[in-house]
């Protein structure tokens, strides 16, 4: 008999409810629901459109608990739809999302206002400004954590007024509260706000009274693994579920849960990319590094589950390449990538990084516009913008890798790919000619399997510790390997192009 356990995972590109099954052996998941997501903008404001996640959401749990799914066994095998056999039901539900957003609650329980998008323009300037309090040095000594302007303190320092509210939720504690009405805060995406101590693993008071949140604001942490509780009775009848099920908190944070899932040998020396709309680059570690290297490299140090440190940066990622298909306006992004596979290497070089990418906007105008800046032409065709965009990105891991090497004081041998950006095959094998070594990609659905591996682990499955939950990953998913080629030269060469000799 296996678990059958809902992951709602909620992309920043899109978001999906998975039917995972795991007992005996077997890992499976099941795409029972998957729905776009993404900035919505209304006058001046990006937001999420919050209300459709919780729809979709629950249209998801219900249909993830009627879906059928034949037994396959212990097989190696990719996600796929449902066939039909006995089992229906769920026995566990978790959520994950991206980090750092949140909804606002007033005394009653109530939303105050549709949570705003973290690439809004709300924050420019705010960070400076926060700083002016506490000074970077200081912020990062209790929180760890990588200086991006959308970081939640900024956010909430970038709120017209706190003055009504009596709850912070964070996305998939938001909706794990409307599905159960209890409100808490999952340590792992905590941890992503800058108002969290690193080292106490609670929230820093003293912090939040300097940068004026009021304490009283931010809920009870839970730890993944802890039960949530029953869905309510209400919500359960409405889209058809069993309000016995429980809502079980798992890394909530969507990093968090892919790292899980990282298909590694105990005994690997391994780097992860988590790929996806970001690019999430980086290390395990047993604790976090608080060093002034690390800070001045701008590494975080964001919690993982068992108590793991997440020592990794963001890197723009593939975000560039969703914003220019959409203003192409084609979905045809396996023709392009073929295309891209025979552009010619190293035509147009940029920094991922550069703050021009963040908002969301005309990227083929705006990488014209790094060019022009760096004296560079202008990629000649679509072909070569993607081109453009996937050599950048490499070089962005190459780089960022030695650095987490270093500062770290860590060597690697193995660089994981996973996340949708695994399915890249050209940016795996740029990866892995990038920083000379074996790229192994997959899973796709990593956060959905770290997601329903915590899960089973708290309804009493013995996957005792990430090792357990690797191990099963491992046997249960194929990877594809990529070995370093072509010439390390070129990528001295085109990293002192885009970053200079540093
Ligand atoms: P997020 O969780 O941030 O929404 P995902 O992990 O779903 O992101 O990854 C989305 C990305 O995966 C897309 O932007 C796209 O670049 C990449 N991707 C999806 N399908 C494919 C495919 N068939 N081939 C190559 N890349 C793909
Ligand atoms: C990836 C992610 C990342 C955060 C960003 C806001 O989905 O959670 O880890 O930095 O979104």
């Amino acid at each position: 008999m296996s678990l059958r356990l809902a992951a709602v995972d909620l992309g920043a590109s899109s978001g999906r409810v998975m039917l995972g099954q795991v007992g005996d052996g077997k890992l499976e998941l099941t795409e029972a629901h998957r729905f776009w997501n993404g900035p919505v903008r209304l006058r001046n404001t990006l937001y999420w459109d919050i209300l459709s996640l919780y729809r979709e959401t629950l249209i998801g749990l219900g249909k993830a608990a009627r879906l059928q799914v034949e037994d396959r066994g212990a097989s190696l095998h990719s996600p796929t739809r449902g066939r039909p056999s006995d089992g229906v039901g769920l026995d566990g539900v978790g959520i994950d999302s991206w980090a750092v957003d949140y909804g606002l609650l007033d005394s009653d329980g109530r939303l105050l206002g549709n949570p705003v998008h973290y690439r809004d323009a709300r924050t420019d300037g705010v960070m400076e400004q926060v700083l002016r309090t506490v000074p970077a040095d200081e912020l990062y000594a209790v929180t760890g954590l990588q200086q991006l302007p959308f970081n939640t303190v900024y956010q909430l320092a970038a709120e017209v007024s706190l003055e009504q509210v009596k709850t912070f939720l964070m996305i998939p504690d938001l909706l794990g509260y409307w599905l159960t009405g209890r409100p808490g805060a999952e340590a792992t995406n905590a941890s992503t706000t800058q108002l969290y101590d690193v080292r106490s693993r609670t929230w820093s008071e003293a912090l939040a009274r300097r940068v004026g949140v009021p304490v009283g604001l931010l809920p009870e942490i839970r730890e993944p693994g802890e039960v949530i509780g029953p869905i309510l009775p209400a919500v359960a009848e409405e889209f058809g579920l069993d309000p016995a099920t429980p809502v079980i908190a798992v890394g909530s944070h969507d990093t968090a849960s892919s790292v899980v899932a990282v298909p590694a040998a105990e005994s690997d020396r391994f780097a992860y990319i988590s790929s996806g709309t970001w690019s999430l680059v980086g290390l395990e570690l047993p604790a976090p590094v608080l060093t002034e290297a690390a800070r001045q490299a701008n590494f975080t140090n964001e919690g993982g589950v068992d108590g793991r440190t997440r020592f990794l940066k963001n890197v723009m990622g593939l975000w560039i390449l969703q914003e220019c298909l959409r203003v192409w306006a084609t979905d045809d992004l396996v023709q392009l990538l073929k295309e891209a596979a025979a552009a010619p290497a190293f035509a147009v070089l940029v920094d991922p990084d550069d703050p021009v990418f963040l908002a969301p906007g005309n990227m083929p105008a705006r990488i014209e516009e790094f060019c022009a800046r760096t004296g560079q032409e202008r990629p000649a065709g679509r072909a070569a913008y993607v081109r453009c965009v996937l050599e950048s990105l490499a070089l962005a891991y190459r780089r960022t890798l030695r650095q987490a090497q270093d500062v770290a004081g860590r060597e690697i041998e193995v660089v994981h790919v996973i996340g949708g950006g695994s399915q890249n095959e050209l940016l795996c094998q740029l990866t892995a000619d990038a920083c000379g070594l074996p790229v192994l990609a997959g899973p796709v659905e990593a956060s959905a399997l770290g997601n329903v591996l915590v899960q089973a682990r708290a309804l009493g499955e013995p996957l005792p510790d990430l090792a357990a939950m690797r191990a099963l990953v491992r046997t249960t998913h194929r990877l594809r390997r990529y070995e370093p080629q072509g010439k390390p030269a070129d990528w001295d060469a085109a990293e002192s192009r885009v970053f200079g000799t540093r």
